[in-house]
């Protein structure tokens, strides 16, 4: 389990060396995502609430997990839903005491690299079973597959993972995705095949939207060298756009894809998966009492070129792609502002995400949601028991 630790140390190289000899799979965290290359025989891509099915059936069995620089969140655990071999063991190579204990792990305090470097050493000899490798790879194909349908199979408008399919497309190898809040960051946790270490910046531990702006602007002063593109929704937009203006006065070129959706469509799936029908999530008026008027006009190719952006509107792939195209082979800042179907949700995790649902309610759709709850909360494993240091030889 490579986490973000893996690419602060720098530790890419000695990981990708120790999963060729030994066979043994990698999944990634969010700030671990390009620690493998998506295309590298032992990517199962990413684990947990927000993962590929690869990674997380392989996760469900596995007897011995080792975690690198990794703070095993919420999200990677699937709220302690992820293993359910009861004999599971972990053991976590890390910097700080505090994350090497957690699940109640071997803990081998260290750096990354240097760690995975005497581990591949000993383990010189040491493979896992070739119908494991066979059985992970068919997954992990499996997967890919279901990724490109996702980015071909045309909605109207577009569905969130065919504007995420166009805007990888036209990035180059060490080009550099940046997000953070919304449904952006789940849906590029599972759909984005990172191609570089640094190619994937996406701020999922706070989640704070309006970090996305400034942050592509951070990113791209840190590397010149790199095209950024910002992916961000149109709540999160309209919490901090203000930060285009530090980027076209600074001329430091950024490339940011608005999403819109028309509301919070992550906090609408939420609302739905407990029973609250996506109450206040949508951004329309209030008309006699009900938040269920019709759409705010909001016109956001305007708003961003008021703020001295080149703005583009794309309703279509082809609007899309040409679009996107343009803002790459443009010297200045551009905002890309594409419509799409909140509906229309990214291929299943076939994980979960313990969020939990009111006990008492009225509401058959709560009530409903409650006894899914319920029985979902019966997966959790309390993963306590230590994982014994191997016996000295
Ligand atoms: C500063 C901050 N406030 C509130 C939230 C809770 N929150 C998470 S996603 C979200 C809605 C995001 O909407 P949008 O940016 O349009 O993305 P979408 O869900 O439509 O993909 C909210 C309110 C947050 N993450 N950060
Ligand atoms: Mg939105």
């Amino acid at each position: 389990m490579a986490g973000g630790g893996v690419i602060y140390s720098g530790a890419t190289d000695a990981l990708a060396r120790l999963a060729a000899s030994t066979g043994i799979p990698v999944a990634e965290t969010q700030a671990g995502k390009g620690s493998l290359r998506f295309d590298n025989p032992q990517s199962l891509g990413a684990l947990g609430a927000t993962g590929t099915p690869a990674a997380n059936s392989v996760a469900r069995e596995a007897d011995l997990v080792i975690g690198i620089g990794t703070r095993w969140s919420d999200f990677t655990t699937a709220s302690h839903s992820a293993f359910q071999n009861p004999t599971v063991k972990f053991a976590n190579i890390n910097i700080s005491p505090f994350d090497g204990a957690k699940l109640a792990g071997l803990s081998v305090i260290g750096d990354a690299r240097e760690v995975l470097s005497v581990l591949t050493e000993r383990l010189a000899d040491w493979q896992v079973m070739a119908d494991f490798i066979q059985a992970y790879r068919e997954l992990a194909q499996r997967w890919d597959a279901t990724v490109r349908t996702a980015f071909a199979t045309a909605h109207t408008p577009l569905s969130q993972a065919q504007v995420v399919g166009a805007v990888e497309s036209i990035m180059g190898d060490r080009d550099v995705i940046v997000a953070a809040a919304g449904s952006l960051p789940g849906d590029l946790h599972k759909l984005w095949r990172a191609r570089d270490p640094k190619g994937y910046h996406v701020e999922y531990a706070y989640s704070c939207m309006g970090y996305e702006i400034a942050a592509g602007l951070g990113v791209k002063m840190a590397d010149p060298s790199r095209d950024v593109v910002v992916m961000v929704g149109d709540g999160s937009y309209l919490m901090l756009n203000s930060e285009l203006i530090t980027a076209i006065s600074e001329r430091v070129k950024i490339i940011v894809v608005l999403v819109v959706n028309h509301g919070f469509a992550s906090i609408g799936n939420l609302s739905e998966s407990v029973g609250v029908e996506r109450f206040g999530t949508h951004f329309r008026y209030r008309e006699n009492g009900s938040l269920a008027g019709s759409t705010l006009p909001v016109d956001f190719v305007k708003n961003a070129e008021s703020l001295g952006a080149a703005a583009y509107r794309a309703d279509t792939i082809e609007e899309l792609r040409l679009a996107l195209s343009a803002a790459r082979d443009a010297k200045e800042t551009s905002v890309v502002v594409v419509e799409t179907d909140p509906l229309v949700n990214a291929p299943d995790s076939e994980s979960w995400w313990e969020v939990p649902v009111a006990e008492v309610s009225n509401r058959a759709s709560t009530q409903a949601a409650r006894r899914r709850y319920e029985s979902d909360r019966t997966r959790q494993r309390e993963l306590l028991a230590p994982s014994e240091p191997p016996a000295a030889d």
